[in-house]
Protein backbone atom coordinates (compact mmCIF):
# COMPACT_ATOMS: atom_id res chain seq x y z
CA UNK A 1 0.00 0.00 0.00
CA UNK A 2 1.26 3.56 -0.48
CA UNK A 3 2.47 5.11 2.89
CA UNK A 4 2.06 9.43 3.33
CA UNK A 5 4.81 10.34 5.88
CA UNK A 6 3.24 13.43 7.32
CA UNK A 7 0.80 14.87 9.81
CA UNK A 8 -3.04 15.64 8.93
CA UNK A 9 -3.06 19.38 9.82
CA UNK A 10 -0.33 19.96 7.54
CA UNK A 11 -1.30 22.14 4.62
CA UNK A 12 1.22 20.01 2.44
CA UNK A 13 -0.34 16.64 3.53
CA UNK A 14 -3.89 18.08 2.86
CA UNK A 15 -2.87 18.40 -0.64
CA UNK A 16 -1.53 14.87 -1.13
CA UNK A 17 -4.47 13.18 0.96
CA UNK A 18 -7.33 15.41 -0.88
CA UNK A 19 -5.84 14.04 -4.25
CA UNK A 20 -5.38 10.38 -3.59
CA UNK A 21 -8.90 10.30 -1.75
CA UNK A 22 -10.56 11.66 -4.92
CA UNK A 23 -8.84 9.04 -6.89
CA UNK A 24 -9.61 6.31 -4.75
CA UNK A 25 -6.09 5.58 -4.12
CA UNK A 26 -5.72 3.43 -0.59
CA UNK A 27 -3.15 5.65 1.57
CA UNK A 28 -1.63 4.58 4.72
CA UNK A 29 -0.73 7.81 6.26
CA UNK A 30 1.38 8.10 9.28
CA UNK A 31 1.82 11.00 11.50
CA UNK A 32 5.24 12.45 11.35
CA UNK A 33 6.43 16.37 11.87
CA UNK A 34 5.18 19.00 13.87
CA UNK A 35 4.00 17.51 17.76
CA UNK A 36 5.22 13.96 16.46
CA UNK A 37 8.89 14.82 15.53
CA UNK A 38 10.37 12.21 13.74
CA UNK A 39 11.17 14.57 10.27
CA UNK A 40 14.84 15.34 12.31
CA UNK A 41 15.66 11.24 12.95
CA UNK A 42 17.99 9.82 10.23
CA UNK A 43 15.72 7.36 9.00
CA UNK A 44 13.51 10.12 7.65
CA UNK A 45 16.18 12.41 6.50
CA UNK A 46 17.17 9.47 4.27
CA UNK A 47 14.08 9.51 2.34
CA UNK A 48 13.49 13.76 2.50
CA UNK A 49 16.91 15.26 3.33
CA UNK A 50 15.05 18.50 3.66
CA UNK A 51 13.08 17.20 6.90
CA UNK A 52 10.24 18.50 5.78
CA UNK A 53 6.38 16.55 4.96
CA UNK A 54 4.84 14.83 3.06
CA UNK A 55 6.83 11.96 1.70
CA UNK A 56 5.33 9.58 -0.39
CA UNK A 57 6.30 6.05 -0.71
CA UNK A 58 5.11 3.81 -3.59
CA UNK A 59 6.96 0.67 -3.76
CA UNK A 60 10.51 1.66 -4.55
CA UNK A 61 9.52 4.79 -4.90
CA UNK A 62 10.24 7.67 -2.29
CA UNK A 63 8.88 11.27 -3.11
CA UNK A 64 8.63 14.70 -1.72
CA UNK A 65 7.23 18.31 -2.33
CA UNK A 66 3.66 17.91 -2.42
CA UNK A 67 2.38 19.39 -6.08
CA UNK A 68 5.27 16.94 -7.31
CA UNK A 69 3.40 13.69 -5.47
CA UNK A 70 -0.21 15.15 -6.39
CA UNK A 71 1.05 15.35 -9.86
CA UNK A 72 2.46 11.52 -9.51
CA UNK A 73 -0.62 10.23 -8.03
CA UNK A 74 -2.52 11.84 -10.67
CA UNK A 75 -0.07 10.66 -13.36
CA UNK A 76 0.14 6.95 -12.09
CA UNK A 77 -3.38 6.11 -10.74
CA UNK A 78 -5.69 9.24 -11.85
CA UNK A 79 -7.52 9.92 -15.16
CA UNK A 80 -10.11 12.71 -16.50
CA UNK A 81 -10.71 15.41 -14.95
CA UNK A 82 -8.07 15.05 -12.16
CA UNK A 83 -5.61 14.47 -14.56
CA UNK A 84 -6.71 16.18 -17.54
CA UNK A 85 -6.47 14.24 -20.69
CA UNK A 86 -5.17 16.66 -23.18
CA UNK A 87 -2.13 18.65 -22.92
CA UNK A 88 -2.96 21.99 -22.84
CA UNK A 89 -5.20 21.69 -19.34
CA UNK A 90 -2.76 19.96 -17.67
CA UNK A 91 -0.07 22.67 -18.73
CA UNK A 92 -2.60 25.05 -17.28
CA UNK A 93 -3.59 23.24 -14.17
CA UNK A 94 0.15 22.67 -13.59
CA UNK A 95 0.72 26.39 -13.58
CA UNK A 96 -1.82 27.13 -10.99
CA UNK A 97 -0.42 24.70 -9.06
CA UNK A 98 3.07 26.43 -9.17
CA UNK A 99 1.46 30.17 -8.77
CA UNK A 100 -0.14 29.06 -5.20
CA UNK A 101 3.84 28.26 -4.46
CA UNK A 102 5.24 31.14 -5.48
CA UNK A 103 2.32 33.59 -4.90
CA UNK A 104 -0.38 32.59 -2.46
CA UNK A 105 1.70 30.37 0.13
CA UNK A 106 3.80 33.23 1.40
CA UNK A 107 1.31 34.95 2.87
CA UNK A 108 -1.10 32.78 3.83
CA UNK A 109 1.64 30.78 5.51
CA UNK A 110 2.17 34.34 7.09
CA UNK A 111 -1.21 34.56 8.36
CA UNK A 112 -1.73 30.87 9.15
CA UNK A 113 1.12 31.03 11.77
CA UNK A 114 0.15 34.32 13.66
CA UNK A 115 -3.38 33.73 14.23
CA UNK A 116 -3.44 30.04 14.90
CA UNK A 117 0.56 29.21 16.07
CA UNK A 118 1.01 32.11 17.95
CA UNK A 119 -0.51 33.67 20.98
CA UNK A 120 -2.34 36.99 20.84
CA UNK A 121 0.05 39.05 22.83
CA UNK A 122 3.10 37.82 20.47
CA UNK A 123 1.94 38.58 16.78
CA UNK A 124 3.42 40.92 14.57
CA UNK A 125 0.32 43.01 13.73
CA UNK A 126 1.72 44.82 10.78
CA UNK A 127 3.09 41.52 9.02
CA UNK A 128 -0.44 39.87 9.45
CA UNK A 129 -1.85 43.46 8.00
CA UNK A 130 0.71 43.25 4.60
CA UNK A 131 0.10 39.27 4.21
CA UNK A 132 -3.88 39.64 4.49
CA UNK A 133 -3.31 42.68 1.67
CA UNK A 134 -1.08 40.60 -0.54
CA UNK A 135 -3.22 36.98 0.24
CA UNK A 136 -6.31 39.48 -1.18
CA UNK A 137 -4.45 40.60 -4.12
CA UNK A 138 -3.80 37.05 -5.23
CA UNK A 139 -7.36 35.81 -3.93
CA UNK A 140 -8.43 38.39 -6.35
CA UNK A 141 -6.98 36.96 -9.42
CA UNK A 142 -8.25 33.65 -8.27
CA UNK A 143 -11.85 35.30 -7.94
CA UNK A 144 -11.67 37.08 -11.70
CA UNK A 145 -10.26 33.89 -13.04
CA UNK A 146 -13.40 31.76 -11.35
CA UNK A 147 -15.71 34.29 -12.87
CA UNK A 148 -15.85 32.36 -16.02
CA UNK A 149 -15.22 28.82 -14.92
CA UNK A 150 -17.05 26.43 -12.28
CA UNK A 151 -13.27 25.36 -11.13
CA UNK A 152 -9.18 26.31 -11.91
CA UNK A 153 -9.50 24.73 -15.40
CA UNK A 154 -13.10 24.48 -16.52
CA UNK A 155 -16.17 23.07 -15.56
CA UNK A 156 -14.53 20.11 -13.55
CA UNK A 157 -12.12 19.92 -10.73
CA UNK A 158 -8.82 18.73 -11.89
CA UNK A 159 -5.18 19.05 -9.52
CA UNK A 160 -5.15 22.42 -10.63
CA UNK A 161 -7.60 23.24 -7.92
CA UNK A 162 -5.77 21.31 -5.16
CA UNK A 163 -3.16 23.57 -3.64
CA UNK A 164 -5.49 26.82 -4.42
CA UNK A 165 -8.24 24.80 -2.82
CA UNK A 166 -6.17 23.91 0.38
CA UNK A 167 -5.48 27.32 0.66
CA UNK A 168 -9.15 28.65 0.28
CA UNK A 169 -10.72 27.12 3.51
CA UNK A 170 -7.82 28.43 5.50
CA UNK A 171 -8.81 32.05 3.64
CA UNK A 172 -12.35 31.50 4.54
CA UNK A 173 -12.09 29.83 8.33
CA UNK A 174 -9.49 32.01 9.65
CA UNK A 175 -10.59 35.58 11.34
CA UNK A 176 -9.34 38.37 8.17
CA UNK A 177 -10.89 41.22 6.80
CA UNK A 178 -11.53 39.31 3.14
CA UNK A 179 -12.56 41.74 0.04
CA UNK A 180 -15.76 40.29 -1.03
CA UNK A 181 -15.46 38.31 -3.92
CA UNK A 182 -18.37 36.01 -4.93
CA UNK A 183 -16.68 33.76 -7.32
CA UNK A 184 -14.01 32.59 -4.83
CA UNK A 185 -16.58 31.83 -2.09
CA UNK A 186 -19.06 30.16 -4.86
CA UNK A 187 -15.86 27.92 -5.63
CA UNK A 188 -15.07 26.90 -2.24
CA UNK A 189 -18.44 26.01 -1.83
CA UNK A 190 -18.72 23.80 -4.83
CA UNK A 191 -15.42 22.36 -3.39
CA UNK A 192 -16.89 22.31 0.41
CA UNK A 193 -19.59 19.54 -1.27
CA UNK A 194 -16.65 17.16 -2.14
CA UNK A 195 -16.68 14.71 0.43
CA UNK A 196 -12.77 13.92 0.17
CA UNK A 197 -11.92 18.03 0.72
CA UNK A 198 -14.37 17.67 4.08
CA UNK A 199 -12.60 14.68 5.30
CA UNK A 200 -9.28 15.33 4.08
CA UNK A 201 -8.44 19.39 3.75
CA UNK A 202 -11.86 21.23 6.04
CA UNK A 203 -10.20 19.57 9.80
CA UNK A 204 -9.99 21.61 12.73
CA UNK A 205 -6.87 24.63 12.31
CA UNK A 206 -3.99 23.79 14.87
N1 LIG B 1 7.56 22.60 -0.67
C1 LIG B 1 7.30 21.53 0.28
C2 LIG B 1 7.13 22.16 1.66
C3 LIG B 1 7.01 21.12 2.74
C4 LIG B 1 6.84 21.76 4.10
O1 LIG B 1 7.30 22.89 4.35
N2 LIG B 1 6.14 21.03 5.00
C5 LIG B 1 5.94 21.51 6.34
C6 LIG B 1 4.52 21.19 6.80
S1 LIG B 1 3.28 22.04 5.84
C7 LIG B 1 6.91 20.82 7.29
O2 LIG B 1 7.46 19.79 6.96
N3 LIG B 1 7.08 21.38 8.48
C8 LIG B 1 7.89 20.80 9.51
C9 LIG B 1 7.08 19.92 10.42
O3 LIG B 1 5.90 19.64 10.17
O4 LIG B 1 7.66 19.49 11.43
C10 LIG B 1 6.06 20.73 -0.15
O5 LIG B 1 5.21 21.32 -0.83
O6 LIG B 1 5.96 19.53 0.14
Amino acid sequence: MIRVLGRANSINVQKVMWCAAELGVDVDRIDIGGAYGGNDQPEFLAKNPNGRIPVLEDGDLTLWESNTIVRYLCETYGDAPWRPADKTPRALASQWMDWYLTCLHAPMTVIFWALIRTAPEDRDEAAVAKAVEDASAFWTIIDAHLAERDFIIGDAPSMGDIPVGCAAYRWHEMDVDRPDLPNLLAWWRRLSKRSAYRDNVMLPLT
